[in-house]
């Protein structure tokens, strides 16, 4: 029966052991437009050493990925944490967006077979009564991103539905003329990072495309999801937003 629940657990979370981080700001913080430097450690279940980076795999070429995103998902980040001392892991971000903000810490560490997420909240405004956007910017469904000669496009051939796979793809184009996939840089060891957040930011999905360019995406939560996608072209990084709905299971009565 024991033996039972534990496996029931392994099913759920991949692996028994939790994940937890601490956070400070070295350099005071956090500072809204300016650099602020996060320091972090990370730790395993009950241990009280630190993860350091002898702890950890390279994933995406980097030992930590960190993901931010504000409340209005106006603004959001992809940064790699350094190691400065062992066990004590920082990164500097520029943030000039005023919101609540939430940083995903994503690492393997050495011994498991998933990559863990570890979350944390803060602040990021000019003063205390500053009035944050909670809303979304782009509230609805929103498939097509431009930014100067670039415009990405997001098609899926069924409607995004909770706990089913979306075969997600996106088509870059420059000046109208579409970029075949091979054609873009390997940034990270992928063509292509994508990053889907919901509404209260409990779910987050980092995916890459396959050799076909299907992304493929699952969703646990319903309602609105801010999409991020990351692609590097002629050695220029560019950062793409959508939105999409994610449905309710049909009922199968
Ligand atoms: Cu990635």
């Amino acid at each position: 029966m024991k033996l039972f629940f534990a496996m029931f657990l392994i099913g759920l979370n991949a692996s028994a052991a939790s994940y937890h981080m601490v956070h400070s700001y070295p350099q005071g913080g956090p500072k809204l437009g300016d650099t602020t430097v996060i320091e972090f450690q990370l730790f395993r279940g009950t241990d009280t050493t630190p993860l350091t980076a002898a702890d950890l795999l390279v994933e995406h070429e980097k030992l930590i990925h960190m993901m931010c995103v504000d409340s209005g998902f106006q603004q959001y980040r992809h940064e790699h944490p350094a190691e400065i001392s062992p066990g004590v892991w920082q990164v500097p971000v520029v943030l000039d967006t005023a919101g609540n903000y939430r940083f995903f810490l994503q690492f393997l560490p050495d011994g498991e077979i998933t990559t863990k997420t570890v979350v944390f909240d803060d602040k990021f405004v000019e003063n205390p009564d500053q009035v944050i956007s909670t809303t979304p910017v782009h509230p609805e469904t929103k498939l097509t991103f431009e930014e100067g000669e670039f415009k990405v496009t997001l098609s899926y051939p069924a409607e995004p539905e909770i706990k089913k796979i979306l075969l997600a793809e996106f088509t870059v184009e420059k000046n109208g003329v579409a970029i075949p996939l091979q054609e873009l840089d390997n940034y990270l060891g992928a063509k292509m990072h994508i990053a889907a957040i919901s509404a209260d930011k409990n779910d987050f999905v980092h995916a890459h495309p396959e050799e076909s360019g299907v992304v493929k995406v699952y969703f646990k939560q319903t309602g609105f999801y801010g999409i991020f996608m990351q692609f590097q072209y002629k050695g220029e990084l560019h950062t793409n937003q959508f939105a999409l709905q994610v449905k309710p299971a049909p009922s199968r009565e």
